[in-house]
């Protein structure tokens, strides 16, 4: 039992990087292992989506109160990124979701609770920071890192 899952998971690791080889763009250098647990699902439709790519991302603001969001870190492809943020109905703030970086400075709306929020813009690879436009909500802690390659 525990061999077969094992093979099946070698099996679909090498499944994995079949496809990431085939994928014959100039992002060889990212396509790491790290890489793997985050884009796997999108290895298996993504071999025709060379230009034009679209990652749509989610998160969550805390339903807490707490400023902060349910992640620290996204990664997405190059091209259209759009993260849309929940804020739940349980949360007692506004927020908004945004993204800075690389000369990108972009703000979705600002969302009461039980709204979302959305920002998308077009992304070249490198690290950017997404983060909540709201009041010192970004000082205090609603931001993370996202990672596009
Ligand atoms: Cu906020």
């Amino acid at each position: 039992m525990t061999r077969l899952l094992h093979s099946l998971a070698v099996l679909a690791a090498a499944g994995a990087l079949l496809a990431g080889c085939g994928d014959d763009n100039n992002s060889d250098d990212s396509a790491a292992p790290a890489a793997s647990d985050t884009t796997a699902t999108e290895a298996s439709t993504g071999s025709s989506a060379s230009s034009g790519t679209a990652s749509d991302l989610r998160l969550a603001a805390s339903e807490d109160g707490g400023l902060s969001f349910d992640k620290k870190t996204l990664s997405a492809k190059a091209g259209t990124v759009t993260i849309t943020m929940d804020n739940p109905s349980g949360d007692q703030m506004p927020h908004a979701i945004a993204i800075d970086g690389n000369g990108v400075d972009k703000d979705g709306e600002v969302v009461q609770p039980g709204g979302k929020s959305t920002v998308s813009v077009d992304l070249k690879p490198g690290k950017y920071t997404f983060y909540c436009p709201v009041g010192q909500h970004r000082q205090n802690g609603m931001e993370g890192t996202l990672t596009v390659q």
